[in-house]
């Protein structure tokens, strides 16, 4: 009941500090804390949300949107302006882990590939997440990183993914809702790949490059040696984006600032 309600009270934040009336191309997440999203937005009125156009972030996002009845529009769909999709105002999305910087774990729900292509596409991507989720570096609290892959792809990833360090990298079950691998909306596979604590630029010293010694790896370092390995089409660390806003409820029920 706390986690829910810290949930609800972090969704509500969220919508009222960072959707604008004035706001025309929204980006909705996936998971559970983004149902209260939707809702905090239904509860704004029709008035205010009537002319405002959703994104979803897959199959489960997509759902919510329609069960709403707020206006939907795939990604491919927005206009093309000067050449230029046109970007959307805000996205709301949940998160695994939020570290100190604001980097954050997502894909506990497999849907991270389109979760971050929405995110890129929104001026500004507010995570919303309760308490739970505030830690001070990643592969903390939550212990996996998730990546999306080609399936055919999946024994030489798991191989590399031991050589850079991560010590039990394995193929998500579909379980108990599926036999075999779980299948994310685009057809692919996820990969839990296990790290020690990713460190934050400010932990790097002469000795420690955050260059992976002993599996143990700096946010962005890893982020990029893991985006150039094929068959890797999208990993669940979201870094450095600038403009991120991380709304969450503290244990003393007062909802928190960014982490
Ligand atoms: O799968 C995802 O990336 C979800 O956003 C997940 O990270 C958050 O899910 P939750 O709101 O149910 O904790």
């Amino acid at each position: 009941a706390l986690v829910e309600s810290a949930k609800k009270a972090a969704a509500i934040q969220a919508v009222d500090e960072h959707l604008l009336p004035s706001h025309r191309y929204i980006g909705i997440g996936s998971g559970s804390t983004v149902v209260y999203v939707v809702e905090a937005i239904v509860a704004k009125g029709v008035d205010f949300y009537k002319n405002m156009v959703f994104i979803p972030t897959g199959s489960q996002s997509k759902g919510l949107i329609r069960t709403a009845g707020l206006t939907l529009a795939n990604l491919d769909e927005r206009p093309v302006v000067n050449g230029r999709p046109v970007q959307l105002d805000v996205c709301f999305d949940g998160a695994d882990e939020v570290d100190a910087e604001l980097n954050l774990i997502k894909g506990g729900g497999a849907c991270l590939f389109q979760e971050k292509l929405v995110a890129i596409a929104a001026k500004t991507f507010v995570a919303v997440a309760d308490y739970r989720k505030q830690s001070p570096r990643l592969c903390t609290t939550w212990k996996n990183i998730p990546i999306e892959v080609l399936p055919l792809s999946a024994p030489d990833v798991l191989l590399r993914l031991q050589a850079l360090g991560s010590p039990a990298p394995a193929v998500r079950s579909g379980l108990p809702s599926k036999a075999g691998e779980c299948v994310t909306d685009n057809g692919m596979w996820i990969i839990d790949a296990p790290f020690p604590p990713l460190l934050l630029p400010s932990d790097l010293t002469p000795e420690v490059d955050g260059l992976g010694k002993g599996g143990v790896w700096e946010v962005s370092k890893l982020a990029d040696e893991l985006l150039r390995t094929p068959g890797i089409v999208e990993i669940g660390l979201f870094h450095g984006f600038n403009g991120t806003q991380a709304v969450g409820l503290g244990r003393e029920g007062q909802a928190q600032k960014p982490v």
